[in-house]
């Protein structure tokens, strides 16, 4: 399985970041990326950069004013007398009111779920990269690979259509799975394993039937992103059922998160698809900083074993992982995983 990343991507590392209005070091940091390397290295993956694509991959995603937006923020930001080096709006515009804002601090608001996602000058290449290593991962795939490991970060699958949230700015997992329909796919599959709700890509899909969108999360009545995530929310019109979640309680172990894992799976195979994409998080370890899972490293090869049985083309795309000493063995771990029974 070769492994896509491009050292752009680390470049984007705000510091000013708050929880309940304490400052903290900010977990989701580039040395995440050294330590997916060292697994990625250690477990035999051929490393390939990506080249450019275009901003038009992008723009079957995300619209054109979000991504000026995310594009020119920070210049505009530094304009602001007395600004703060990073883009921290702290004012959150009243949606409803159907007008887009003009000014750079309204319009940071209005774009932004959580304060966990400073912009700074660095933010968007990073953020254009990552999406570009997702698809040029999917051109593996494509091109005839079984599989392919997008090294994404910063992660997307917060990121909505025209919201930023959770570390994430552009939802690269949707980005690639816009890229398979653009080139031939009929129905594509996205199972979001990552501890966290993924409520950007459900938020793109969400009216869609020819995304089968799934996640296995924190229950949303205790975590993050708080607002999406409910076992009752299956899409609407003709995406009606095509949305499925699974959110379990704080302390869920392997055996109740993989009985999940089959039911998804089960989806899955009835809805064929074309493609499959895991919108892969290790945040679900039993000692990730900011989350309440109990998975043990082992249980990451059993999973990704599960996910291969499938036999179905699969593209892995880096979301969250925070316990950044095992969050290299632990994603390789289901990349094994899946590889022993293909
Ligand atoms: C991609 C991804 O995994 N994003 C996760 C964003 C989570 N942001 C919310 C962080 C809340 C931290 N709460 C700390 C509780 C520590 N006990
Ligand atoms: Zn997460």
């Amino acid at each position: 399985m070769k492994c896509i990343y491009s050292s752009a991507q680390e470049n984007h590392y705000p510091k000013n970041y708050l929880v309940n209005g304490i400052p903290q070091a900010n977990p989701e940091s580039p040395e995440r990326i050294g330590m997916l390397l060292e697994g990625v290295r250690a477990a035999g993956l051929t490393l390939e950069s990506p080249p450019a694509y275009t901003r038009e991959h992008l723009l079957r995603t995300h619209p054109e004013r979000y991504l000026t937006f995310l594009e020119t923020v920070a210049e505009r930001w530094q304009r602001i007398p007395n600004a703060a080096d990073e883009v921290t709006p702290n004012i959150h515009p009243d949606t409803r009111s159907g007008g887009y804002p003009k000014s750079v601090v309204a319009q940071a608001g209005f774009h932004m779920l959580d304060a966990s996602c400073p912009i700074t000058s660095d933010t968007w290449n990073s953020c254009v990269w990552s999406a570009w290593s997702a698809v040029h991962a999917a051109e593996q795939v494509i091109a005839g690979d079984a599989s392919c490991y997008a090294l994404c970060r910063p992660p997307g699958h917060h990121a909505a259509i025209d919201m930023y949230g959770g570390y994430c700015f552009i939802n690269n997992a949707a980005v690639a799975a816009q890229h398979f329909l653009d080139t031939g796919s009929k129905r594509v599959a996205i199972l979001d394993v990552d501890f966290h709700h993924g409520n950007g890509t459900q938020d793109i899909f969400y009216e869609r039937d020819d995304v089968l969108f799934i996640s296995l999360h924190g229950d949303p009545l205790e975590a993050f992103p708080h607002f999406l995530g409910h076992a009752d929310e299956m899409g609407i019109g003709v995406g009606k059922g095509y949305t499925v979640n699974y959110p379990m309680p704080p302390g869920t172990d392997f055996p109740t998160w993989r009985a999940a894992l089959i039911k998804a799976l089960a989806k899955i195979a009835e809805y064929a698809p074309d493609v499959l994409i895991i919108s892969l998080g290790v945040d679900t370890f039993e000692t990730d900083p900011i989350s309440f899972f109990k998975l043990k490293s082992d249980d990451f090869t059993t999973y990704g074993a599960d996910i291969g049985s499938l036999h179905l083309p699969t593209l892995f795309v880096m979301e969250g992982g925070y316990d950044i000493a095992e969050i290299g063995v632990n994603t390789v771990n289901v990349l094994q995983g899946f590889e022993s029974v293909s």
